[in-house]
């Protein structure tokens, strides 16, 4: 059986490329990434050498290069990871986000279709959803109602995943989990941010009232559903993934403040994000009922497991913060960056 992965140098890609590759010996991995700011090698240092596992850099937009690796390789499974993925970027460049959001997926679903695949897992967001008030929740047949340009990006792609199913008969399926943590996030994200800011004595810039509220979940639980959903899950289908986790931004950064014994005075409210979306709260009864999934780690748990992470992994995140993995970058593969 063989896997592309793209995108399987960030954050989530990485770490659900290293559960494959140690759940599954039998299976060849491949990840494909670009290296952009945001991927990093040294993510997965500890099976680079794995004889189930190949890294290939390329841009998954890139339609002669992924045609040629889909020729190459024929993969049986294909899951896109591979995003541009913070919202904050989205808003004062969405050009990428179109770019490799849209048509990097376009790419990789023509190539599926034209190499015949056994399946096809669109990695979403429940961001596609747009925003909740005080109550309810995200089911899968919540309508789509993006807000910022990274959502529009993900809501546009998986509507053409959907069309491939549809008219090709593509064998498809989307997952949109919430919002993850965990080991190897990248410090532009809220829980690693507070972390390393609070670690150097940083303000902590808060948007808005700071009353925002997301529905967090162990990066780990999250490569577990979808591990579930491309083996189990039902052709065409989509599976929301959250671990019922909601917290507001002021909780989380309190919580890294008390764990890391520092003072309160530190938090800092800043101008809000523009089209900041105030809750999001996801229902994953389906996956859970269809395919069995319950999450390992509760959050207090996990978000104790992260910040220790932080504190005993400090030369990865002091690597990134300095420039140096990018310096890597251009010295061993050279060519673009994506958006610095
Ligand atoms: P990330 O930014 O940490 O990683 C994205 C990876 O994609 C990087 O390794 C980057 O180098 C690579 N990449 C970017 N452009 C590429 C291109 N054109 N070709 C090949 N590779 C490219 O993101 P993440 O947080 O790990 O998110 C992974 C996926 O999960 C994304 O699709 C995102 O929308 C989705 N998602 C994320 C979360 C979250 O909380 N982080 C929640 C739900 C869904
Ligand atoms: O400095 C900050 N201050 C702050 O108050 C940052 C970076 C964020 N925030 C707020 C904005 C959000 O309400 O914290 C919350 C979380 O922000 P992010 O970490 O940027 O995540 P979010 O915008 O919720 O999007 C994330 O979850 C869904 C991922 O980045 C997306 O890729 C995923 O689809």
């Amino acid at each position: 059986m063989k896997l592309l992965v793209t995108g399987g140098a960030g954050f989530i890609g990485s770490n659900f490329v290293r559960y494959m590759v140690n759940k599954y010996p039998e299976y060849n991995i491949v990840n494909l990434d670009l290296l952009t700011y945001a991927g990093n090698l040294e993510n997965l240092k500890d099976i680079e050498n794995a004889a189930n596992y190949k890294f290939v850099r390329g841009d998954i937009a890139d339609r002669e290069f992924i045609n040629g690796l889909f020729q190459e390789e024929k993969f049986d499974y294909v899951l896109n990871f591979a995003a541009e993925s913070h919202v904050d970027r989205s808003i004062t460049d969405p050009g990428i986000f179109v770019q490799t959001n849209i048509q990097g997926t376009l790419a990789l679903l023509d190539a599926a279709k034209t190499f015949g695949v056994t399946k096809y897992l669109q990695v979403s967001t429940d961001e596609v959803y747009g925003t909740l008030g005080e109550t309810g929740y995200f089911t899968e047949d919540t309508p789509l109602a993006a807000n910022s340009p990274y959502s529009a990006s993900k809501a546009g792609a998986d509507l053409l995943v959907r069309a491939y199913h549809e008219t090709f008969g593509l064998p498809v399926n989307i997952t949109r989990c919430s919002n993850n943590y965990g080991p190897y996030h990248f410090p532009e994200k809220l829980i690693p941010l507070m972390i390393i800011n609070a670690l150097h004595d940083k303000e902590l810039p808060i948007y808005g009232d700071g009353l925002n509220i997301r529905d967090w979940l162990h990066v780990e639980d999250h490569c577990q559903a979808i591990d579930l959903v491309l083996h189990k899950g039902r052709n065409g289908e989509v599976y929301n993934v959250g671990g019922n986790n909601e917290r507001t931004n002021i909780e989380i950064v309190k919580t890294i403040l008390k764990h890391l014994n520092k003072p309160e005075s530190l938090m800092k409210f800043v101008k809000d994000r523009p089209g900041h979306d105030r809750r999001y709260a996801i229902d994953a009864t389906k996956l859970r009922t269809e395919l069995g999934w319950s999450p390992k780690y509760n959050f207090d748990t996990g978000i104790e497991q992260t910040i220790n992470w932080y504190l005993n992994n400090r030369e990865w995140w002091e690597n990134i913060i300095s420039g140096e993995y990018q310096d890597y970058v251009k010295s061993q593969y050279g060519g673009r960056l994506g958006v610095e």
